[in-house]
């Protein structure tokens, strides 16, 4: 293999809840380029006994503030992570964290604006180096007709309140921040799109050939 070849890449899987993601990272587990990188979601479960993402969705209002900033830091931690593999597979990354929940968060008034600053500094601060950069974003995209019934299907106790109204705000803010690809003042990684509203076979076909495509360009 020559030197170029050795060059380790990071792309972040994304897309609302309910895509599909979490299924999509089990399958590019079993290819030897890969290694994955799954969310956290026992550190949001079960933080030090607290089921932040459970009190999260009972109060929104009064809890978003420190879903968010455990989200930020959780999600930080696996960014500084080192992969053996040639690619890093991440689940979600910090960016989606900022650009589609927080902004989320904020549009809808849960989040105050000091929060909103605060939250806001804070990713700054992690984004001001090289740590937490992609390389390529996979953008699973669902409609959320299609995330709600999988949702539904998954049934995660913290999740029974989740509407198809606030699937459909989430959905926009991650076509904001996709399509057209406005990512803040960083440079923008390239965003490959997969339709996720199709069987898991295809959808596992088009994440696979993205993956190929970007080690050997
Ligand atoms: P997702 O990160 O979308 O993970 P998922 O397991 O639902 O994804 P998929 O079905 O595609 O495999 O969300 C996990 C939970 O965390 C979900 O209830 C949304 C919540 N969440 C927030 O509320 N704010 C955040 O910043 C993040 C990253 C997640």
């Amino acid at each position: 293999m020559s030197s170029a070849n050795k060059k380790k890449f990071t792309i972040s899987v994304e897309g609302n809840i309910g895509s599909g993601k979490s299924t999509v990272l089990s399958h590019l587990a079993k290819s030897s380029l890969c290694d994955i990188i799954p969310e956290p979601i026992e550190s949001w479960t079960n933080h030090k006994g607290h089921n932040v993402l459970a009190m999260f969705y009972d109060d929104p209002h009064r809890w978003a503030f420190v879903f968010e900033t455990n989200a930020l830091m959780s999600l930080t931690k696996l960014h500084m992570q080192d992969a053996k593999a040639p690619v890093k597979v991440m689940e979600r990354s910090i960016h989606s964290a900022r650009y589609c929940f927080i902004e989320n968060l904020y549009q809808s008034n849960v989040l105050k604006d000091v929060e909103f600053q605060i939250l806001g500094d804070y990713f700054d601060m992690l984004t001001a180096n090289e740590t937490c950069k992609l390389d390529l974003i996979i953008y699973l995209r669902a409609t959320p007709k299609t995330c709600l019934e999988r949702i539904r299907a998954r049934n995660r106790p913290e999740e029974t309140n989740i509407d198809l109204n606030y699937l459909t705000t989430l959905h926009r803010r991650h076509e904001e921040w996709l399509i057209p690809h406005a990512y803040g003042d960083t440079p923008s990684p390239p965003v490959l799109i997969v339709d996720a509203n199709q069987n898991k076979e295809r959808v596992y076909t088009d994440t696979n050939n993205h993956v190929i495509n970007l080690i050997s360009c």
